[in-house]
């Protein structure tokens, strides 16, 4: 840590004592382009953004406003939610001992209090690193170590894994529970002046909730986290401060932090905090507290669907998808049931939310849509020459925000000339929508054919008989690998032999013949992560431990 006054490379003076972070970015020339011409993203120099999304709405006269929801009759008004923020923000900077720059911990559900932390740390001029509930003492301290953060904030009912990581850390020294925070913050005013931060301050750090590897730590700004709100939120979601936001996603997921407080914020809407949040949890939710708008992963929406009728969703008005490719089948049947369009969007936690979607209106089912406004996004080849339209390729994008990796090697891998590669292939079609392809490392290639799984999945996703579909590469003597598909039935069904004929029949109806699955297992369900992903590595494996042991063996049980 340093004293000394730093300047940005913006040419703005930096909020920061502790430099730790301004450190870090990567250089200029490995710094994607960033682009702000929209009038919109013109932010002040000096910007806190909890300014923006909190204090505004009082100053403005909203103060009465509700901003939070929770189960048992908890409803905070912007007023309310601002003196919370306050008073531990007094309490961190007082207390505790926070200085500008500083990292800080949260481990919690995705509940008020969670929230308040949230903002308080960014208003002090902190740096928030959230983490989802799930995670274990060794991977909190890959997070701690890599982020060197020596103040953690933890709801009562997680602290054993964190425990656990102080005692081994030589960073981590304090951690204050909920229950220790609330009896510090009783006594602290309810009055603070939000620290005198750059608008390209660092205010957050996302870890990538990749599931293999170190962990990839990504940097975003103050302007950040206003510029996802005024591009996506504001030009394809539409929201108005009527509106009140439920979803599932981890607040430490930024597709979380974004649809469940931060766009709800920037407009002085209303947001419902559900700690548990599995699709036969957030349906109850959404009869109780009547949201108009739903964000969740699409395994989610397929999950809910068969529950509907036993719940009041009318609320409802838009639903917003991501996390992972929403299959066509999906999106159908969503809007059978609904007669709403489920909104696609791909994110990224290095892009912070949203930059590929579309507005109800504009939505082609199976897209996942066109670059938010403010974003550009192509489709280059292997050695970054543009695609014509129809050629699969690597997606490449800019925008207002971009990848911005605490120092790591990796930022040399996506980010390229200044445009940010997410590691998807993508076709773009003569009208300008981007289809989703696969991961660029989930391509199966089968006798000399390139075969996406999630193109097969999508297929198997529109049979009947199918709740969940996973698709993935097994080795094979002859052809290399061979589609293999793990599938779950829907509880009503049946599992045959014959099943197996009929599901590889449906799919050469569907798609071009030769992506068929040559191989299909019957399982009670998929590998998923925490944020909804399909965990492809996990049946990769169980691919190759299956291959050549005959017909695959759940099936056989299965059938009996
Ligand atoms: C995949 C999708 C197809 C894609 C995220 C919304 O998922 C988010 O961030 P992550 O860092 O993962 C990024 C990767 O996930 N993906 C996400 N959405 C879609 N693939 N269609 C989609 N709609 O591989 C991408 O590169 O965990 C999503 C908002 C914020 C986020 N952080």
């Amino acid at each position: 840590m340093t004293g000394s006054v730093v300047t940005l490379r913006s040419g703005v003076v930096s909020a920061h004592v502790d430099t730790f972070a301004a450190r870090g970015l990567p250089p200029r020339e490995l710094q994607p382009a960033f682009l702000f011409d929209r009038p919109e993203l013109a932010y002040p120099e000096r910007l806190n953004c909890v300014t923006e999304f909190v204090d505004r709405h009082v100053a403005e006269g909203r103060g009465d406003r509700i901003a939070i929801l929770a189960p048992g009759g908890l409803h905070w008004t912007y007023a309310d939610l601002a003196a919370e923020i306050n008073r531990i923000a007094n309490v961190f900077t007082g207390a505790l001992g926070l200085v500008p720059g500083n990292r800080v911990l949260l481990r919690a559900p995705n509940n008020p209090t969670m929230v308040a932390a949230y903002l308080a740390v960014i208003k002090a001029g902190g740096i928030v690193v959230a983490t989802m509930p799930l995670l274990r003492a060794r991977e909190l301290g890959q997070i701690v170590d890599k982020a060197e953060i020596a103040l953690a904030l933890c709801d009562d009912r997680l602290t054993d894994e964190l425990t656990k990581t102080a005692a081994s850390s030589r960073y981590l020294t304090r951690v204050v529970t909920f229950a220790e925070l609330k009896t510090l913050a009783r006594d602290a005013s309810a009055d603070f002046a939000a620290v005198d931060t750059a608008r390209d301050d660092v205010c957050l750090f996302g870890f990538t909730s990749g599931t293999t590897g170190e962990p990839k730590c990504t940097m975003h700004f103050h302007r950040d986290l206003l510029a996802i709100c005024d591009a996506y939120a504001r030009n394809v979601l539409k929201p108005t401060p009527d509106d009140r936001f439920i979803g599932s996603p981890p607040l430490a997921f930024t597709f979380g932090l974004g649809g469940l407080v931060l766009f709800p914020l920037r407009v002085g809407a209303s947001t419902v905090l559900v700690e548990k949040a599995s699709p036969g949890d957030l349906l109850p939710a959404i009869a109780t507290f009547r949201p108009t708008i739903c964000f969740t992963a699409p395994t989610a929406y397929r999950a809910m669907i068969p529950l509907l009728g036993d719940h009041d969703w009318r609320s409802l008005r838009k639903c917003v998808s991501a996390g992972e490719a929403l299959p066509k089948a999906t999106f159908d049947a969503w809007q059978a049931a609904t007669g709403l369009k489920l909104m696609d969007g791909i994110g990224a936690t290095e892009m912070l939310h949203i930059f590929i979607s579309a507005p109800e209106e504009a939505i082609r089912p199976g897209a996942t849509g066109k670059p938010v406004p403010g974003y550009e996004a192509k489709v280059i080849g292997a050695d970054g020459e543009d695609l014509a339209p129809g050629t699969p390729g690597r997606l490449a994008v800019r925008g207002p925000t971009g990848c911005r990796y605490l120092d790591d090697e990796r930022q040399r891998k996506y980010v390229v000339d200044g445009w940010n590669v997410t590691g998807d292939t993508y076709v773009c079609d003569a009208d300008g929508y981007f289809w989703y392809q696969a991961r660029n490392d989930d391509m199966i290639v089968s006798a000399g054919y390139n075969i996406a799984g999630p193109e097969v999945e999508a297929a198997l996703l529109a049979h009947p008989a199918v709740a969940e579909a996973g698709v993935v590469g097994q080795p094979d003597p002859e052809r290399g690998m061979i589609v293999k598909a793990y599938v779950v039935p829907k509880p009503d069904v049946t599992v045959t032999p014959a099943l197996v004929v009929e599901l590889q029949a449906f799919v050469k109806d569907e798609i071009a013949p030769y992506k068929y699955p040559r191989d299909i297992a019957f399982v009670p369900q998929l590998p998923r992560t925490e944020t909804g992903k399909l965990q492809r590595f996990a049946l990769r494996e169980r691919a190759a431990r299956e291959a050549g042991a005959g017909p695959a063996t759940e099936t056989a049980k299965a059938a009996e």
